[in-house]
């Protein structure tokens, strides 16, 4: 088995990677990323991919293509991709980290939709529930809750932000309804990715996770007001999560 380990962030691929190393008895400062690293970086430690795909959807789906036909040429058997990342959260504390059941499109539906030639094709969302299941399970003291994910196209617009350079096309009281029907439906938090990294793995037959800590409650606000030593421990709590699940997966013989 081969885990490959996503989030948006260059350097947050690089201190998991150094995190792995440490726990599987090597030294981290020979942790080097493999080839070029202008678009996103990769590390390979152990049976464990650690790589960036950048901020949203066409920068990751690029990823997922490449990734996986690498991952199939070097025939690695039985891969899991888990999604390491943060988001806002809905009516959960900052700093929880939310196991993502169904990602949900900015038109509410489970749905991926693909334009192709002019034709849209339409792609279920659903995660990998043995493997939340799993992970959740070694979740220890971490705040860990299971849930929906919203995943828009912006940070700005699709996720109801008052704070963009454009007068918001909503009242403040229109946002809170309309984030408090996300919550009604079982959204917990809102990122950019799960959407189609979803509806990728499940044609590709690849096992799934999503695990994105929150910054922030978007019921009380839109603007990360975390500090950065809370930041740096938010981020730190899906790695020991996804850490633990990989430990446990190794020592219990799966490679
Ligand atoms: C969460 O954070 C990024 C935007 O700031 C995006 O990649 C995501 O899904
Ligand atoms: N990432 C997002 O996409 N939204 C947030 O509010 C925070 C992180």
């Amino acid at each position: 088995m081969k885990f490959v380990c996503m989030g948006g962030s260059a350097r947050r691929a690089l201190t998991f990677a150094k995190l792995l190393a440490r726990e599987f008895g090597y030294d981290d400062r020979e942790v080097l990323a493999y080839g070029d690293t202008e678009r996103y970086s990769l590390y390979k430690v152990g049976p464990v991919i650690s790589v960036s795909h950048g901020i949203g959807i066409p920068s990751l789906s690029i990823l997922l293509n490449e990734m996986t036909k690498l991952l199939i040429s070097a025939k690695a058997q039985n891969p899991v991709y888990i999604r390491m990342g943060t988001s806002g959260g809905i009516g959960v504390e900052p700093g929880t980290v939310v196991l993502t059941t169904e990602s949900i499109s900015p038109k509410l539906t489970p749905v991926f939709e693909q334009t192709v030639m002019g034709e849209t094709r339409y792609y279920p969302t659903l995660l990998t529930q043995n493997l939340n299941d799993e992970i959740y399970q070694l979740r220890n003291q971490l705040p860990v809750t299971m849930g929906k994910t919203f995943s828009t196209n912006s940070f700005y617009e699709e996720q109801m932000r008052s704070d963009g350079l454009f007068n918001p096309s909503f009242s403040n009281s229109e946002k809170l309804e309309f984030l408090h029907k996300l919550y009604e439906m079982g959204v917990r938090n809102i990122e950019m990715e799960s959407l189609a990294l979803s509806a990728f793995c499940l044609q590709a037959e690849i096992p799934v996770a999503v695990a994105c800590v929150t910054l922030l409650d978007r019921l009380k606000g839109d603007q990360v007001l975390a500090s950065k030593e809370e930041l740096l421990d938010y981020s730190n709590r899906s790695h020991q999560l996804i850490l633990s699940y990989i430990k446990s997966k190794i020592e219990n013989g799966a490679m």
